[in-house]
């Protein structure tokens, strides 16, 4: 019989790349979706067809025991969160509850449903595995460089300190209960599916509506913030391969190398043979009350342990993006003109 996994989140960016991953790897899918008329649920079910779907929310514990309890998966991927850092400032408890306590209904309702007990500590053989989506948002205002997994915390953002508290709570779980839990403590991933909040496809958007003539100004906030970017179908491998260890245990998972905004602007106006200085624009507005400057993973553990390597260069990713984008505008821009002459 086929292993089934439970994806929360799977209509985001990482929950559709690892859905197309498992299924490849001949899992049965189940993602779970929120909302009575979930938008992005149709977009999933193209991406990948065999999917299955599970109604819940993580600010619901009933309805994840009772997802957990129907599935019976043999490994949970706790995707689902609210992950734009700057709405955390906004609405902290929301934030909150989602991120942080949604990791703990999620591991309760994993002991609920396998009689895990403080008693029982049971062998990890057969038991439910679960992954959740750490971050290096949690290392924030960082004491040393490159970060690795015994790097001091010091998060600089609700959303920092609510994922520090999912970390902690999965490493807790694994200690108090014997859960089988692992946090993949992952840097900044980006894709054509990345939203267009996020600052390397709010550019690569940006850039492709500039080329066709669509938009004349792209407005940024700090331009000097270092991040250390990959490519979003590499670090869900790598998601996988944590569950399949014998013993769980904590990974950082980056490339190792670092760039700026003003880098990853400078590389998308490259890419359609413009000058980036003729259209960035910055706005205060968008500068964070609390930044975190700089962020560069030492993966060294993951490397050797999971055999995991990321495949995509920086400058190649945002081509990439860059490329989609044009692609999906000139598309759409078909699309009006198909409709303004009524032809469609
Ligand atoms: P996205 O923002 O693209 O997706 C977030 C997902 O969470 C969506 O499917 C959303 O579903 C779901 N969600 C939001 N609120 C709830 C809720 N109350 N209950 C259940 N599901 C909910 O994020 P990514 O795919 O980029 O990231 C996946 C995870 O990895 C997140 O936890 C993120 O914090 C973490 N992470 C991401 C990194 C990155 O660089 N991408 C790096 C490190 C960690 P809906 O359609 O219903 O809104
Ligand atoms: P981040 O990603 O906050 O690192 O979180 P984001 O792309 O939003 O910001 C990266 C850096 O770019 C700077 N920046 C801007 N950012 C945005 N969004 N928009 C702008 O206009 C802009 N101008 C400059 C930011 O200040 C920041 O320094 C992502 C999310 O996926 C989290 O969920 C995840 O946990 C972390 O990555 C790792």
């Amino acid at each position: 019989m086929s292993r089934r996994a439970l994806i929360t989140g799977i209509t985001g960016q990482d929950g559709s790349y690892l859905a197309e991953h498992l299924l490849a790897q001949g899992y049965q899918v189940w993602g779970l979706i929120r909302g009575q008329a979930n938008p992005r649920k149709s977009r999933v079910s193209k991406l990948a067809a065999d999917l299955n779907f599970v109604n819940g929310d993580l600010l619901d514990q009933a309805s994840l025991v009772a997802a957990v309890d129907k599935i019976q998966p043999d490994e949970v991927y706790n995707l689902g969160a609210i992950s734009f850092v700057p709405m955390s400032w906004e609405q902290a408890e929301l934030v909150t509850e989602v991120n942080g306590m949604g990791v703990l209904r999620m591991l309760e309702a994993i002991r609920m449903v396998s009689g895990l007990s403080i008693a029982s500590r049971p062998s990890t053989a057969g038991q439910i595995r679960f992954y959740q989506a750490s971050s290096s948002e949690m290392f924030g205002k960082v004491t040393e460089t490159p970060q690795c997994e015994t790097t001091v915390f010091h998060p600089r953002s609700p959303y920092g300190v609510a994922k520090a508290y999912g970390h902690y709570i999965t490493r807790n779980y694994r200690e108090s209960f014997g859960v089988y839990g692992v946090s993949g403590m992952l840097f900044n991933h980006e894709s054509p599916r990345r939203g267009t909040e996020f600052v390397t496809r709010k550019i690569s958007l940006a850039v492709a509506q500039i080329k066709l003539g669509l938009q004349d100004k792209l407005k940024l906030g700090n331009l000097d913030a270092v991040r250390d970017w990959g490519f979003a179908g590499d670090y869900v491998r790598a998601m996988h391969l944590m569950l399949q260890q014998e013993v769980p245990g904590d990974y950082v998972i980056g490339t190792g190398r670092t760039n700026s905004v003003r880098d990853a602007v400078r590389i998308a106006f490259e890419c359609v043979d413009l000058e980036w200085e003729d259209h960035v624009e910055i706005d205060p507005l968008l500068v964070r009350p609390a930044e975190v400057e700089t962020l560069c993973a030492d993966s060294g553990l993951a490397r050797e342990t999971l055999g995991w390597e990321p495949s995509v260069s920086f400058a190649e990713l945002m081509r990439m993006m860059v490329e989609s984008d044009l692609r999906q505008v000139q598309r759409e821009r078909r699309i009006d003109e198909l409709s303004l002459t009524g032809t469609w």
